[in-house]
């Protein structure tokens, strides 16, 4: 199995309700080590661009919107297959679709505020850790 690093953030409306730390037991015990972490607030700059991708979709502008509503935690994630790995881990976007144990089914308020983000590839990966971290602020 190949070691992959995936980029991860912990959503406004988690680290509104102090959920941090049980969210990072469960990509612990997902097997994923957190090799990089910060808590930031994010522009509304830095939202549009990080998810430039769905700059025509409906929801775009109240998920910019949200997503600059309070801190979050960015993180790189690292571990075999972590990008496949991470988004089991988190479970379905939608929390009525997310499986039992999911970090989604568990905490998400809603498709919106879902709680976490996880890359969908290696490509995308690579980019949005480039966003929010140099290499040298990843220790591995
Ligand atoms: P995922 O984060 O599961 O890869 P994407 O990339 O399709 O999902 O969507 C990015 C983010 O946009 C989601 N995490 C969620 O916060 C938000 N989102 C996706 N679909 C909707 C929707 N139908 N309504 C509101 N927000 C949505």
């Amino acid at each position: 199995m190949a070691v992959e690093r995936t980029l991860s953030i912990i959503k406004p409306d988690a680290t509104r309700r102090n959920l941090t730390g049980e969210i990072n037991a469960r990509l612990e015990k997902g097997g994923l080590r957190i090799v990089a972490q910060k808590r930031i607030r994010m522009t509304r700059q830095m939202a549009e661009k990080f998810y430039e991708v769905h700059a025509e979709r409906a929801f775009y502008d109240d998920l910019c919107t949200f997503m600059t509503s309070g801190p979050v935690v960015v993180q790189v994630l690292e571990g075999d297959n972590a990008i496949a790995r991470n988004r089991e881990v988190m479970g379905a976007t939608n929390p009525a679709n997310a499986a039992a144990g999911t970090i989604r089914r568990d905490f998400a308020e809603s498709i919106e505020a879902n709680s976490c983000h996880g890359s969908d590839a290696p490509e995308t990966a690579e980019r949005e850790i480039a966003f929010f971290f140099s290499e040298i602020e990843i220790v591995g």
